[in-house]
């Protein structure tokens, strides 16, 4: 096998449909429960996507009875800057993440560092379907059924020492995985690898989730496989794609949106209507739902909820904050 430059990498070789397919059969034979990875032949797409299905999911009383955003938006409309910085992009470039194995290390202000494998830390907790809004930055929102785990019982068993104020969470680093993490056009777009935190409260709010799967099925690669969080109160780049760590820290991390723009982006960037981005007032959201793209563009805007609507639950974790200055 000839190793490449990453830089040497085409994209026609990056969406290698034979790759995708051999993705697709391993997440149904995990699915079955077999584990005759190497003797399943490949086949085609349509057949394995029923089959992906997240086996025992609960329902949750953390849901919304919105109408659901479909799958077309919701798995192509997206932001992955490792992937690239339009919208169209991550649905392209995002397919052949290799997400199995994958480890996710835990460490920092908690009784023992520990690394879990994905398959294990899913086995180990109690998987919950939970329909959320999220609201992004550039004024869209969606309505999501996210499939996770509940953060806080994930916390919960880490023991976090007294000293543990805050959580950070990091992204893979791969530039040969993710060609945005290159330098060159395509890359140098954030300093990588893509950091998040939220406070502790915050990631023990029992609405904060790590999802692991969309409509039922586990996490497109897109969306930020195969483990992401999910901060339903917070502008959409809080929820962080793709994670291989989780620290746990007394001070307040660097986080990267706030550290490439700081004016732009707070630490906190809870959805708030009366605090306008320097560049666009955030009074109001386009709901992407349904129908054709054209439809879906056209469609009248609505007002934004402060706290993304989730006031009643998380206002009080503000109350004496001004949130004009932490935003
Ligand atoms: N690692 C990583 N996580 C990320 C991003 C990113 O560029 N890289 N984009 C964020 C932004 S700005 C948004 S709006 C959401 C989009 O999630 P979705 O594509 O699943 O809708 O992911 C967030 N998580
Ligand atoms: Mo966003």
């Amino acid at each position: 096998m000839i190793i490449k430059k990453p830089d040497d990498i085409k994209t026609s070789e990056i969406t290698d449909p034979d790759l995708y397919a051999s993705r697709r059969t391993f997440m149904r034979t995990l699915a079955a429960g077999s584990v005759a990875l190497a003797t399943t032949p490949l086949i085609g797409i349509d057949e394995v996507e029923a089959s992906d299905k997240i086996p025992k999911v609960h329902k949750s009383i953390y849901t919304l009875k919105e109408a659901l955003t479909e799958k077309k938006f919701i798995y192509g409309h997206n932001n992955f800057y490792e992937f690239g910085t339009a919208k169209g992009d991550p649905v392209k470039y995002a397919k052949n993440l290799k997400t199995r194995p994958w480890t996710v290390r835990v460490e920092g202000e908690i009784k023992k560092a520990v690394s879990y494998d994905f398959d294990d830390l899913i086995r180990m907790h109690r998987l919950e379907e939970r329909i959320y809004r999220l609201r992004c930055v550039e004024a869209w929102s969606m309505v999501i059924p996210w499939v996770g785990i509940p953060l806080r019982d994930i916390i919960k068993r880490l023991q976090p020492t007294s000293r543990a104020k805050y959580v950070e969470f990091t992204t893979l680093y791969d530039p040969k995985q993710m060609p945005g993490q290159r330098p060159g056009i395509f890359g140098g777009s954030l300093p990588w690898p893509y950091v998040e935190a939220l406070r502790l409260d915050e990631a023990m709010h029992p609405l904060t989730i790590l999802a692991v799967g969309i409509y039922g099925e586990f996490m497109p690669p897109q969306n930020g496989a195969p483990i992401r969080l999910v901060v339903p109160w917070k502008y959409g780049f809080k929820s962080i794609k793709s994670i291989v760590k989780i620290r746990f820290t007394s001070t307040q991390p660097r986080t990267t949106w706030n550290q490439a723009a700081p004016r732009e982006y707070g630490f906190y960037a809870n959805v708030n209507p009366d605090v306008a981005h320097p560049r666009w007032s955030q009074a109001r959201e386009r709901r992407i739902a349904s129908g054709s793209w054209y439809e879906a563009l056209l469609r009248a805007k609505r007002k934004t909820l402060p706290f993304n609507g989730y006031a009643g639950q998380v206002a009080h974790l503000y109350t004496r904050m001004d949130l004009k200055k932490f935003f």
